[in-house]
């Protein structure tokens, strides 16, 4: 296992954000709230097993799944699209690919210092987290 993602995370940056959420089809009024929201991310890994749970005040994700394992994901609270989901290891990098309506849907996790790093891509928009430890 070459890195571990496992703790709590603060999001410090959200580059673009908006225009993943247009890509994804949310309305109006959804994405005035959610472009506010500093989210924090709970990540527990144990091998290959993930349990990644995004929290905000005004909904929340959780997604878990196993490495090299495909998944149907619902995205519920999201855009409540369903998706084929699988995620691997590419290097020292997480990367999901969520095959469905949405060409070019996915994210890829990495560290880069003490920071969490995240890129969600939909269609031609690419969206830049960055997290740190709480
Ligand atoms: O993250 O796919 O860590 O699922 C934002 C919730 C969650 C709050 C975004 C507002 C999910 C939503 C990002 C309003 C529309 C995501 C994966 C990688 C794990």
């Amino acid at each position: 296992m070459p890195v571990d993602f496992s703790g709590t995370w603060n999001l410090i940056s959200n580059d673009n954000f908006e225009g993943y959420m247009v890509a994804l089809g949310i309305d109006f009024a959804t994405r005035k709230i959610a472009k506010m929201l500093k989210p924090q991310k709970v990540i527990k890994q144990d091998g290959d097993s993930f349990y990644i749970h995004t929290t905000s005040t005004f909904r929340d994700y959780l997604l878990q799944f196993k490495i090299g394992e495909e998944f149907e994901e619902d995205n519920k609270g999201l855009d409540n699209r369903k998706c084929k989901s699988i995620v691997t290891w590419e290097n020292d990098k997480l990367v999901c690919v969520q095959t469905g309506e949405k060409k070019n849907r996915g994210w890829t996790h990495w560290l880069e210092g003490d920071d969490l790093h995240l890129e969600l891509r939909c269609e031609n928009q690419v969206c830049k987290q960055v997290f740190k430890r709480a």
